[in-house]
């Protein structure tokens, strides 16, 4: 043990040394912008790590030198674009990796990798298998990534992954099994468990804290506890930080004073952690402290609804058109839905009303105009049309069901007209079989083979083949690898960019393309950045651990993905009577370790690949059951005031936690299903009931309060209380703050909670006219049974 302290006393000394000749050097702090928005963590491997500088710099420029921290080997490699970097162990957690060009200097922020080599055994005793496979969340549940050694009678591997909570199965002569060896389980959010591998982490009063405490003219001071250093940023620029006792206080830059939006970053580390990074947007030189200010260019500030075209509203009857074809059940043809019924809803004000300022429109361009696809089970048989628009049978033109390119403009107009983005969904995966231009060009090799080498059907084999699967027969996978078809299809997204100006997309099926697409087409919406002046929000769809979610995101690629370990975490929690809220503490933490403090995830209230929360909420449907089967084969209808509360509670978290709130249509008034197609029901806007009224009304209310408070927006998050039915939190920035007490139990609960706060008791508020009081630091708090209050200055 003293060996160990013995060698972290070195450590630091050897990092101060290292930071000393890194100040030296902020006299070439110049105002060069060729680093678009705010440069993304690099997050360094357990070996090499490859540092593309396309992702970060315009046009990777000749730099004189290029530096890091003490421990951080660097070499540029021949083709001047990328770097590869390694760490003898010594490197810290947090540190700048600093390029040099004439007098410019830029610095981007670089993690330590926090993995551990994890060893791993199976002993089978008496039994023999012909194989032992395992899958689970350290390697992403694909069981051919793991290879086990069988020595001496036991299957061995080594895992090499971050501290945290990892599920897994074995797979025992290829069946699931759990781990016989293993006594602890952990739940899958679906009736079931899994065997649990559980790697500790840094203890946690070792790893600092860190807050903006408050600014004095042009100096932030910032709290930090358990801390050596923080590294602060403006821009992509390290500025000095003084540190006394405990706060660090740091002068933001004169030049700021030029600028409308910029940003402070800072991450506060000792030798063995470091923080997830605090945001703090300035308007000119001063911390921006009035969210009035914010533009619907400010991504945090979004906030999303998923508008489902064809299942949202019908405006103009016309160009209603069925697919005729007997097989298509009608749950599975158009519903009329359209265009129209969207510029109508915004017309109505529909989506003020709930605060919305980001609508998402589900893919709008053409389709097949015929039957595919088949649902076969247990006597229940459809073909499906393509109402939902995954199919795309063009690159560029409007989808007749939903309207034309002129009524496009106009939505898109309107929609800015009343300071809304609109987002489009992006299918950039795959096409149609009938795609005219796949058709004329299919030889060509286009598409990744349908056939395995064994001579299976490569279909929806999401984790094993990733990044070949075909999600069905007629849907070809296109090779994205080839540089001719990225090209192409991400100039087919700059199109919209272009010819409609939409405000970003929704990325379709993300973890099935390669880097290189994402690569590729946000170096050209990052070109047209310039041109425009416009910032393009860039979301993606990725099922998967947080690790595979966030190699997504960073400079070169998207700004965020949904997070659906988190809407995980939460949905199960808020459903499952057995499941408490410590799961959604653990997660929440967790995407704050990966996506940063304020990071831009999406926070869904559910999706069109999920049951309605609804049916979970009032347990019409079981999470362990066929929900798809559910929904065919069954009418689920039960909607009860628990269920409402719920869905409730829900939306209520999302509105109030990091990340960019997204409302699934219809769950604004708890509409309820199983899975595809019954979780896409036909929206409805007139005699809505009581619980409904007072769910959107809810909606509105906290998405209002959302807007209006930089806590909400831009604050740290910090977990006061959670149990099995009762979960605080608090949102804090400068002195605006937030409490957020959420109540899932079917009794009345008096919450108490002690808020780490200097003067928490000056006119507080309660958004939900519950009943508290402030005494001292102990806020009291009466919530009903499934009920939420917030409790703000
Ligand atoms: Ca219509």
């Amino acid at each position: 043990m003293k060996t160990h302290i013995y060698s972290l006393v070195f450590i630091t000394a050897f990092l101060t040394l290292g930071n000393q000749s890194c100040r030296k050097s902020k006299a070439l702090f110049t105002t060069d912008d060729s680093i678009a928005g705010l440069a993304s963590p690099v997050l360094m491997h357990e070996t090499e790590t490859m540092v593309y500088l396309d992702d970060y710099f315009d046009d990777p420029v000749d730099f004189d030198s290029i530096t890091g921290a003490a421990g951080l080997k660097i070499d540029q490699n021949k083709d001047k674009r990328t770097l590869t970097l390694t760490e003898d162990g010594t490197l810290a957690p947090v540190s700048v990796l600093s390029f040099f060009s004439g007098k410019t200097k830029w610095d981007i922020p670089l993690y330590k990798t926090r993995k551990k080599k994890v060893p791993f055994s199976f002993n089978p005793g008496k039994k023999t298998y012909k194989t032992v496979q395992i899958k689970g969340d350290m390697n992403a549940w694909n069981p051919s990534a793991t290879a086990l050694q069988f020595e001496n009678g036991v299957y061995k591997t080594d895992f090499y992954v971050v501290p945290g909570q990892y599920g897994y199965l074995l797979l025992l002569d290829g069946k699931e099994a759990q781990d016989p060896g293993n006594p602890k389980k952990i739940d899958n959010g679906m009736g079931k468990f899994n065997s649990l591998l559980e790697v500790p982490g840094v203890p946690g009063d070792r790893i600092p804290s860190l807050e903006v405490a408050r600014y004095e003219g042009n100096e932030l001071i910032f709290e930090a506890k358990q801390a050596n250093d923080l590294i602060v940023l403006w821009n992509n620029y390290r500025i000095d930080a003084v540190k006394k006792g405990t706060s660090f206080s740091v002068t933001i830059p004169e030049y700021a004073e030029k600028h409308d939006r910029s940003f402070i970053r800072a991450w506060a580390y000792n030798e063995l952690a470091g923080t997830t990074y605090v945001k703090i947007p300035l308007e000119k030189r001063k911390p921006l402290m009035d969210p009035a200010k914010l533009t619907r260019q400010d991504k945090a500030a979004n906030i999303m609804y998923f508008v489902f075209v064809d299942r949202f509203h019908n405006g103009n009857t016309a160009n209603d058109k069925k697919i005729n074809d007997p097989e298509i059940h009608p749950k599975a043809n158009y519903l009329g839905g359209d265009l129209d019924g969207v510029i109508q809803k915004i017309k109505d004000g529909y989506f003020e009303k709930m605060g919305i300022n980001n609508i998402w429109l589900s893919p709008i361009v053409t389709n097949p105009e015929k039957a595919y696809g088949l649902y076969d089970v247990k006597g229940i048989r459809s073909k499906f049309s393509a109402y939902h628009g995954y199919w795309p049978t063009s690159f560029t033109k409007v989808n007749p069901h939903f309207g034309d390119s002129l009524k496009l403009k106009e939505l898109i107009d309107l929609a800015h007209s009343k300071n809304m983005n609109v987002v489009l969904d992006f299918v950039a995966h795959h096409v149609h079989e009938t795609h005219p231009v796949y058709v004329a060009n299919k030889d060509k090799g286009w598409t990744t083979d349908l056939y395995l080498p064994d001579g299976t059907l490569n279909t929806e084999k999401w984790d094993e083949h990733r990044l070949t699967t075909w999600f069905d027969v007629f849907l070809p996978t296109l090779n994205l690898e080839k540089p001719e078809i990225t090209e192409m299809l991400s100039d087919s997204a700059m199109f919209w960019l272009k010819n409609y100006d939409f405000d970003g997309f929704r990325h379709d099926a993300t973890k099935h393309i390669p880097e290189i697409f994402w690569r590729t087409l946000t170096k050209k919406v990052k070109a047209y950045e310039k041109e425009t002046g416009k910032s393009y929000l860039q979301l993606g769809e990725t099922y998967g651990t947080p690790e595979l979610i966030s190699s997504y995101i960073g400079s070169g690629m998207l700004d965020g993905q949904f997070d659906f370990n988190v809407y995980d975490a939460i949905s199960t929690a808020v459903t499952q009577e057995q499941i408490g809220f410590e799961n959604v503490v653990r997660r929440l933490q967790q995407s704050q370790e990966y996506y940063g403090t304020n990071h831009i995830m999406g926070n869904m209230s559910g999706n069109q690949d999920r049951t309605r929360i609804m049916a979970l909420a009032t347990g019409e449907v079981k999470p362990e059951e066929d929900s798809k089967y559910a929904g065919w084969s069954r009418s689920i209808q039960l909607r009860n005031e628990t269920g409402f509360k719920k869905v409730g509670l829900i939306h209520a978290i999302n509105m109030t936690i990091p990340g960019i709130p997204v409302v699934y249509y219809g769950d604004e008034i708890g509409l309820t299903g199983g899975n595809d197609p019954d979780n896409r029901r036909m929206m409805y806007f007139d005699q809505w009931n009581t619980m409904e009224q007072a769910l959107a009304d809810d909606v509105g209310l906290t998405a209002k309060l959302r807007k209006s408070k930089m806590s909400l927006l831009y604050g740290n998050l910090n977990f006061l209380l959670a149990e099995k039915d009762v979960l605080v939190y608090l949102r804090k920035y400068f002195d605006d703050f937030a409490v957020i007490l959420i109540n899932n139990s079917n009794k009345t609960r008096e919450v108490s909670v002690n808020l780490p706060l200097n003067n928490p008791s000056q006119n507080l508020k309660n958004l939900k006219k519950q009943t508290f009081s402030m005494k001292g630091q102990t806020l009291k708090v009466k919530l009903p049974a499934h009920s939420f209050e917030i409790i703000y200055n």
